[in-house]
């Protein structure tokens, strides 16, 4: 039987390119520059409006009893939505950017996850959730102004909801034919791809 553990030790190195990067290096050294950082402010907005509604789509494929975490998933989205465009306006930030084309990849993959079942789904979701809620603890405290940011995500709370969201997918894994294994697999090793190519974006503008 697949789980996300499993997912986890058979792709080490991949996920490890998905969660430890320059990006965040430079974030806890205090040395990234600015316009990398806001770059990838912006493209995690537009990434984040997007995502907001993958998981809408999640709720409306899940069983009742994963509504919970999913709706206050939900609910965390709204405060998170709002927090981007109160830090943009800080930086004045113009949110009403085009999206850069890994943005657009990660997006449009997005898309692609709601045709599938929902183990496969749910583990997409696990899977987006564990990236950042990794890359920014693994460095351990960030200096002002990026402390705000590592915590946002890096927090225990979110910890616990990444946790939850483990369970729910392992769960929706049991009774899972192989096939859907199989499916599941392959979107966590695209997800670990396009979480390298996103923190990179900010250093090449992911073109
Ligand atoms: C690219 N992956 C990316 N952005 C995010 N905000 C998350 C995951 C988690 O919310």
């Amino acid at each position: 039987m697949l789980t996300c553990q499993k997912l986890l030790n058979k792709h080490t190195e991949l996920w490890q390119k998905a969660t430890i990067h320059p990006f965040l290096g430079q974030c806890k050294l205090g040395t990234i520059q600015p316009i990398q950082f806001n770059t990838w402010l912006v493209q995690d907005y537009l990434f984040v409006v997007e995502f907001t509604r993958l998981v809408a789509r999640i709720l409306n494929a899940a069983p009742v009893q994963h509504f919970d975490s999913i709706l206050g998933g939900l609910n965390a989205l709204k405060d998170e939505l709002n927090w981007f465009r109160d830090k943009a306006a800080e930086r004045n930030l113009d949110l009403s950017t085009i999206k850069q084309s890994t943005c657009q990849e990660y997006c449009n993959f997005l898309l692609e996850i709601t045709e599938m079942s929902y183990p496969v789904q749910a583990v997409g979701l696990w899977a987006i959730e564990l990236a950042y809620n990794q890359g920014w603890q693994l460095p351990g405290p960030m200096p002002e102004p990026y402390a705000e940011f590592a915590n946002r995500w890096g927090n225990v709370a979110f910890t616990e909801y990444v946790r939850i969201l483990e369970k729910q997918a392992d769960s929706a894994l049991e009774t899972a034919s192989e096939t859907v294994e199989q499916q599941a697999e392959s979107v966590f090793i695209q997800i670990a791809q396009l979480e390298n190519s996103f923190w990179q974006m900010a250093f090449t503008g992911g073109q």
